[in-house]
């Protein structure tokens, strides 16, 4: 956590107020420099009361994905130990891809207040609208041969899932990197991995989750087929702690999948997906094809049984 986390702590910790001298010596700092960090403080949106001879008082916090209030959600050993921040970016994906590129560790994050150039897959738009939503980006070195990094878009939808759950909504899954709830899309994952030869050197897991958006807030072309957390349960969530709540699930499916390996992914992910039996129909760009579904398999492939052929899908758009 930086400075301005660590001031900001202790003004929390506290019920009244905290004088700026106590700050100082705790935190082995001038006044002027806690003065200064106050200052930042409000600056970013934080409100304080102040009292003469008594200090400062925390008032109220924005609505803000700042890392030390994503921090406070979370209990990850490795994912979110470091978060960039960003108010805006092109894409949260390209900041972690370059990121990665330059050493930064595994499990770093960005997380963004909006893109102006969010990306879906096969370069689709992700609509992101200021400081409704999570746009965030994560930093993975998974071992596994570069065909088999896939699944660990199944990593973050049973992830996303298992949030929701907790937050209680009712969601449902659809391959290959959709969260559904009463049939509108909620998230959507996109990975982007650098390879070196038969090894992965990074992938970048890249997850749009909608939150606060309202349905006003919703763009013509997705009006019709998107919600978010907010249009589902009728009252905003706080960004900060889902971010945080999706991390832990994040980490704890990454720890699933160095142990138990590729498979068991896919076999929690089907699971979740309830998607056997399912008769289905997967577009693939002029192609369509039409089956029931088997499951996935261990490259993350959907597998359609068209009148007893089996068939294996890398790509395309279900409907069901
Ligand atoms: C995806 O693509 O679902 C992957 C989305 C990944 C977005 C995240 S945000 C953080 C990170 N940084 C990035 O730049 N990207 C990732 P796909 O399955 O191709 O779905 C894209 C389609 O979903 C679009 O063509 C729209 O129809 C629809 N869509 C766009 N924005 C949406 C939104 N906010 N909510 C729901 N649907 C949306």
């Amino acid at each position: 956590m930086n400075r301005v986390g660590e001031v900001l702590g202790f003004l929390r910790e506290s019920p009244g107020y905290v004088s700026g001298d106590y700050i100082s010596s705790r935190l082995n700092l001038s006044r002027t420099a806690v003065w200064k960090y106050i200052n930042q403080l409000k600056q970013m949106g934080y409100s304080f009361d102040t009292l003469k001879g008594k200090g400062y008082g925390l008032r109220s916090a924005p609505d803000r994905l700042y890392p030390w209030e994503i921090e406070r959600h979370l209990h990850t050993s490795l994912i979110g130990r470091t978060i960039a921040y960003k108010d805006s970016v092109d894409s949260t994906n390209g900041l972690a891809f370059s990121m990665a590129l330059a050493d930064a560790a595994e499990g770093t994050c960005v997380v963004a207040e909006t893109q102006k150039a969010g990306k879906g897959r096969l370069k689709r738009k992700w609509f992101s609208p200021y400081g409704k939503n999570l746009y965030l980006s994560v930093i993975l070195h998974p071992k596994l041969h570069p065909a088999r990094v896939y699944p660990i878009t199944f990593l973050s939808s049973i992830a996303v899932h298992d949030t929701l759950t907790e937050l209680g909504l009712k969601p449902t899954l659809k391959w290959p990197n959709d969260v559904l709830v009463n049939g509108r899309k909620l998230c959507g994952t996109l990975l982007e991995l650098s390879t070196e030869a038969d090894l992965v050197r990074f992938v970048i897991v890249g997850i749009g989750l909608n939150i606060n958006m309202r349905r006003g807030d919703l763009g013509e072309e997705i009006r019709a087929k998107a919600t978010s957390m907010l249009i589902e349960m009728k009252n905003p969530f706080e960004r900060a702690r889902v971010c945080g709540m999706l991390l832990d699930n994040l980490e704890a499916y990454y720890d699933m999948l160095s142990k138990d390996g590729v498979a068991k992914l896919c076999r929690v992910w089907e699971e979740r997906a309830q998607i056997k039996g399912v008769r289905m129909e997967v577009v693939q760009m002029a192609n369509v094809v039409r089956g029931v579904a088997e499951g996935v398999d261990e490259d993350g492939a959907l597998l359609l049984n068209d009148n007893g052929t089996i068939r294996k899908i890398i790509a395309g758009d279900v409907t069901f």
